[in-house]
This record gives structure tokens, sequence and C-alpha cells, in this order.
């Protein structure tokens, strides 16, 4: 251990810590803005400059190691000032437009443009005064992501989620060099005309509003606001155990009675879970594996939840595609219950036969949620689709006090019971472990083989794997990269009999729509609470679902039949 003083408070910290790793033990506040914690930093921003009593001039925090009785300052005069300019530099290349900006209120930036009152500058420059005129600087083309590099502060963060540190998919690197280097992508080419696969790590780690999510919520609160059709909204497993952080709570604070009863008061005529065709997906895929392994083609199956996982495969692995579990995703099989089910006509009036479809919007913790939504065959399931953050704005916008509301909200039945096995799709991992639990009743094996597998569990980056006794070797992969390296040989068509893939690291939880956070275990703290939730449910198998079992004996016969093909089942194209 080493030691060493913060302005006068005394720490001890490992070898390797870095001073900012000492400034936040000794709970002193250093402003930063192209520091992220699991991404390596470029230290370009210069706003977490201290004095250090081993180095003759100041030190980027973020990447300057302890050594053993350094004396640290954060808040001498001098500091202050060279803070100050540097954000005033920053300011005078930004426009000025925060108040119409998708993230204002959560922009890193403009929270230290408020802190230090900055002034007198905007008056002078014309808007947006960054100029890259042979470089695009706007582009609305992707169905999930909106880049503005006028916004854009050189932090170098979303080409490391998206690069090496990250995605390992290098859609977005730099241009130019030193002040005025911008993050772009090859060619300069529309995002929509690249590799992107809509995941949305850039947006999560962009501490401005230069990479967003494609913003849906306008549309949603408009039809909303004029009541002219029946609306339905689902919410996905991870957004209930993630949206209180946007409203100041802890990370993995359960708001799932919050939630509801603030969808409630935003308009929704009904409030459904996507948990609920959760455990029907599980029905589908675990009949469709059952069947597989009986006829011994197309083994290993991958899982298809993952609509990040889909883009990658269609793009670079269409050898893989007969390979992909045709069951639709949970958030498309819910959209299209809703709006076309015999099961959701008995809700009554929007619902019924001749009327107008209901307006079906998802939540979910997912930018490439927003694409899926929009694929061949399965586009008419989901009008709209907002991330957890676009709800956490839409309930920012209409005043609703988040904290203050009851928590005793519930789902509408029927599409919104569910069982623990639905909730831990939120984790990696999850849709594994729920598989295998109704898999172990398919065969028989209910008693033998345990309910809960901690082998699949865990928010870590990498590959994960179990043997269940009777049926065969399962994989996950947590991230699109873990992916990558399973795929780089071909032991994978022989060793596996399943494999789930999760773009995100840590699952749906870890998505690229989720609340954007600096604390380094937010992940295992969501996923906790996922596990909690799943460890209290009455139920934990899917096909203990009473609903799904309804379901099938009143409309769809049962798993993998004809007519449940036509309402969950989709294919892919390369
Ligand atoms: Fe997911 Fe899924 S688990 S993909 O992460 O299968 O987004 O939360 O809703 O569709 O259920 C996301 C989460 C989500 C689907 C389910
Ligand atoms: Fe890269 Fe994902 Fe961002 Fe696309 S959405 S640029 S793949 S991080």
């Amino acid at each position: 251990m080493i030691k060493a003083t913060v302005n006068g408070r005394n720490v001890e910290l490992e070898q390797g810590a870095t001073l900012l790793d000492a400034a936040r033990l000794a709970e002193v506040h250093i402003p930063t803005l192209c520091y992220y914690p699991r991404l390596p930093t470029h230290a370009v921003c210069r706003m977490c400059l201290v004095e250090v009593s081993s180095a003759p001039k100041p030190q980027p925090a973020c990447k300057t190691q302890v050594k053993d009785g350094d004396i640290i300052v954060t808040d001498s005069a001098k500091l202050e000032e060279f803070r100050k300019t540097d954000m005033q530099w920053l300011l005078a290349r930004h426009p000025n437009d925060c108040i119409r900006c998708e993230v204002n209120g959560s922009c890193q930036f403009q929270n230290l443009v408020s802190e230090y009152q900055l002034e007198d500058v905007w008056p002078k420059l014309p808007r947006g005064s960054i100029q890259h005129p042979e470089h695009r600087l706007t582009d609305h083309t992707s169905p999930s992501i909106w880049r503005d590099l006028s916004k854009c502060v050189e932090c170098g963060l979303c080409a490391e989620a998206c690069g090496d540190a990250g995605q390992n998919l290098h859609i977005i690197g730099f241009a130019e060099r030193s002040s005025g280097r911008i993050p772009v992508t090859v060619f300069d080419q529309e995002l929509s005309q690249t590799d992107c696969i809509s995941c949305g790590q850039c947006t999560l780690v962009c501490p401005v509003g230069a990479l967003i999510e494609t913003p849906h919520w306008h549309d949603v609160i408009h039809t909303l606001d004029s009541h002219r059709r029946v609306s339905a909204v689902q919410v996905a497993p991870a957004t209930r155990v993630a949206i209180g952080e946007e409203f100041g709570m802890k990370p993995g604070t359960i708001s799932t009675g919050r939630m509801i009863n603030a969808l409630r008061q935003l308009g929704f005529d009904y409030v459904f879970d996507t948990n609920f065709a959760a455990d029907l997906t599980i029905m589908e895929e675990g009949t469709e594996l059952l069947a597989r392994l009986k006829e011994h083609k197309n083994l290993p199956l991958f899982t298809s939840c993952c609509p990040g996982w889909i883009n990658w495969v269609e793009i670079h692995r269409p050898d893989i595609l007969p390979h992909l579990s045709t069951t639709k995703s949970p958030q498309q099989m819910h959209g299209a219950l809703t709006k076309r089910g015999a099961f959701a006509k008995s809700l009554g009036a929007g619902f019924a036969e001749g009327e107008d479809e209901p307006y079906v919007v998802s939540v979910m913790p997912c930018t490439a949620k927003k694409d899926e939504a929009q694929r061949p065959g399965v586009s008419e399931d989901v009008d709209h689709v907002l991330t957890t953050r676009e709800l956490a704005r839409m309930i920012k916008a209409r005043g609703i006090k988040f904290n203050a509301l009851e928590e005793d909200g519930e789902f509408d039945n029927p599409l919104g019971e569910s069982t623990g096995a639905a909730q831990i799709f939120g984790a990696s991992g999850g849709v594994m472990e729920a598989v295998v639990r109704t898999a172990a009743h398919f065969i028989g094996e209910e008693d033998s083989l345990p309910m809960d597998w901690h082998q699949l569990r865990g928010v870590h980056q990498g590959i994960k794997t179990a043997e269940i006794s009777g049926v065969g070797k399962v994989a996950i992969c947590n991230g699109i990269a873990a992916a990558q390296r399973l795929l780089a040989d071909e032991s994978w068509r022989d060793e596996f009999i399943a494999i789930e893939v999760m773009a995100c690291v840590g699952g749906c939880l870890g998505g690229g729509g989720e609340p954007k956070s600096m604390d380094p275990q937010v992940l295992q703290k969501r996923m906790q609470a996922i596990y909690q939730i799943d460890q209290n449910s009455p139920r934990r198998r899917s096909y203990e679902n009473r609903d799904v079992q309804t379901l099938y004996a009143t409309e769809l016969d049962q798993p993998n039949s004809a007519k449940a093909h036509k309402l969950l089942h989709t294919h892919y194209a390369p």
C-alpha cells in the first residue's frame, strides 16, 4: 500500500492507483469530461489537472499514478483559473442549442458550464463555431443512433467503447490530430452505411449530446396527448432496475411499481410487461432447441433476442444464420400479441376486432431495439421504442415526481404476468438459464437439475460455459467481442448445443439505452437486483406462467405450432 494526502486528507491506496482514485477515496471531487471507469483515458480534456508534490507541473489525475508520500492539491486558484479557461475554449466551439438538446439536464459539459458560471462567450462567436467543412457533422440516418459532432468535446470515449476496449467493432475512429480531432466513420460514411450494429455503447459514454439514441419520445408524448388511439406500453426487464438512477436513486434500486405508476400518469391506457413475452420466448425457443437436438439439425442453437447480435451475424457471419433461433424477441412477440393476438382482444375497446390496432410502445434498455422494431417481417409489431433514458426524459418533461410516486403500481393482465425466469433475461446468461430451467421440465429432469446456474451468471466480459447433464454443453458470450472470440475458430460447432450472445457487456442491463453511470460497480448492482426479483418470484420457470398456459390453451395450441409460428417467429437475411 502507498500513502498520500488529498487537500490535506490522508488516503492509503494500492500500487498503480491514479491521482483520481486517490481523490475519489478522499471524497474530493475533481471534474472530468474524457474519463470513464472501464475505458482507457486519453487525458485530453485537461479538466482533471491537479498539483502533486512529486511533479514540477500540474498532472492529469485520470492517468497519473500516485507515488508514495504524494501531496495532492485539487483546488488551488491556479487550477480553478486553468479549468475555467479550458472550458471557455470548449464552450466557444460548442453550439448554443442546449435548450432543445436531447441531453439537456444530463450533459456533463453543461453541468460544468453552469457550475463555473462561464459567460460572455457565445454572443461574440458564431453558433457552432467548430468547423470541419470536410467532415459530416450531423447524421440522422441510423434507426438507432444520431450523431451531431458539432457538440463533440473530443474526449475519445466513443472510439474506445466501439474499439479495442469495448465492442471491437471500430466503426468510429479519429480523423485529424490534436485539437480539432473528430470521431468519424470510415470514409465519413453515414452510420447507416457502416457495419454499426446499433448497440449504443458509444451513446452511453458520450459526456455530451454528440451521440444519442434516435429519439422517439417526442412522437410518443404527442400521440399520448392526443388520446385518439388506445395505447399500450410494455417494459423490458432491465429498465426497472436502472431507471431510478435517472432520479438520483442508487444503482440496483428496483422501481417496478413507481415506473408503472409513472407510465399511467403519462397517459398509457395499458401497462404490460415484456417479461410475459420472455416466458413465451422460452416456451418457443426451448421447444425449438429440443426439436433440433432430436433431429441433429442446426446445432448449436444461438439465441436471437439481442438485435445487436443479429445485426452482427447478418453483416459478418451469414453462415451462422441457420443456427439462430427463429423465435422473435420478447419485444416483438409482445407487440404482435398486443396488436393482433386474440388474447389481447379480450381487453376491449381499441383491441376489439375491427377497431384500429392499439398504439404500441416499448421501453427498452437498448438502442438496437429501435432498429429491430423496423426490421422487415416484424415492423408491424411495435410503433415506437423508448430507451430507459428517454422514458426518464418524458417523466421529467411532464413534471412527474418519480421519487414521490407510490411503489404499488401493477402491470395489466393478461400480457402482464411473468416468472423469475423472464426477469433474468435482462442479465448476461439469463436467457440460457431460463431455457435450462424449462428444458429440464420438458425432459422430465426438473427434480434432478438445479434451478440456479451460477456458472452462467456474472457481468464481466468473456465466455461462460456449463455442462447440463443429459442435455449437453452451453456457452454464454457476454459482449459482442466475446462472441467474436468464440467464433474465431470452428470448435464451437461441435462443443456446444446452445449459445447465448448479448452484444452489450452485462447483457441488457448494460445496454446502450440505460442511464449513463460513472459507478464502476453499476452493472454488478443492477444484476443483483435482477436476481433478487427472480429469487422472490413465486414462480421461477417459464412454463409455470399461468397466462402463457392460457394463451396456448385458447389461441396457439402448443409451442412451435403453425399458429405460434405465424405470430411469434421470424427469419433473417444476410
Ligand atoms: Fe432485453 Fe429482451 S432481455 S433483449 O436485454 O429478450 O432490450 O431488458 O427486453 O426483447 O424480455 C432488451 C432487456 C428485453 C427482449 C426481454
Ligand atoms: Fe459502435 Fe455500437 Fe456506437 Fe455503432 S452503436 S458506432 S457499433 S458503439
